[in-house]
């Protein structure tokens, strides 16, 4: 089996300026990084030619996340379900500029009116991801949708629902499996049993099986070496990125040992 690569999200570190960010990755370990387009280290065209920069020094490879806060791609209103999707649109901009294999979202959220107009937010949010995904295909940059705990409300969750999803979906667009979010809702070896070939990221955290804590791998309830075993037995052959909010180090030590 292939050795599979281990990255970094740059999460850990969204509480610094800037400048901070570029100080770190002229330091960092791992060749593959996960940027995160979000508060404090939102892109420009400035930062992007910083970040281009020390990315072709450093040899590394680029991913991004998309924001997240106050971000919702299944609004009720129009007008914030277009100002979701231009803003990922953005993203999707600085991800071909920056060269990033992979784009990450997160699925729409259900809101206080929902209940009013049963299915709707979930049409929504399949409309609004169809629109992603053909940017996604006129930008030339590869999109992929995670998997968030249910309990925070989003309209795509279960099993069940992301099998839905795609299908309802019309198009391949890849899952990024968070084993952190999928420890919580019970789904890790579900997903990976129904979605393994889809599967084309893996974001790695560790909690206690309740809240969203994204701790070092290892610290939490998650049995890694079982997880390992399962996503290198799915086929995948993509990159774990840690993204926990400390011990980056020494969970990327622990993954490359078990995913070597
Ligand atoms: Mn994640």
């Amino acid at each position: 089996m292939a050795r599979l690569n281990i990255g970094v999200s740059t999460l850990f570190c969204l509480g610094e300026p800037f400048s901070s960010l570029c100080q770190r990755l002229q330091s960092i370990t791992v060749q593959n990084v996960e940027l995160v387009d979000e508060g404090w280290h939102s892109l420009n065209d400035e930062r992007l030619r910083k970040l281009k920069k020390i990315g072709q020094s450093q040899n590394l490879i680029f991913t991004l996340h998309a924001p997240f806060a106050n971000i919702n791609i299944a609004a009720s209103s129009r007008e914030m379900r277009t100002f979701a999707v231009r803003r990922l649109q953005k993203s999707i901009v600085f991800a071909q500029k920056l060269g990033c294999h992979t784009m990450v979202f997160h699925p729409g959220l259900k809101t206080g009116i929902n209940s009013f107009y049963p299915g709707l937010g979930w049409k929504q949010n399949i409309e609004s991801t169809r629109l992603l995904l053909k940017l996604s295909e006129e930008f030339g940059v590869r999109i992929a949708i995670e998997n968030c705990p249910s309990k925070y409300r989003f309209l795509v969750s279960s099993v069940e629902e992301f099998s839905h999803f795609f299908d309802e979906l019309g198009y391949d667009l890849g899952l990024v499996l968070d084993v952190g979010h999928s420890n919580i809702d019970g789904t890790t070896y579900s997903l990976i049993k129904r979605f393994g070939e889809k599967i084309v990221h893996v974001h790695a955290h560790d909690n206690d099986g309740k809240r969203d804590l994204h701790m070092g791998v290892g610290y939490g309830t998650i049995n890694w070496r079982k997880f390992a075993k399962s996503i290198k037995g799915s086929g995948f052959d993509g990159v774990v990125v840690v993204e926990s909010y400390r011990n980056i180090d020494e969970s990327v030590s622990k993954l490359q040992e078990l995913f070597a």
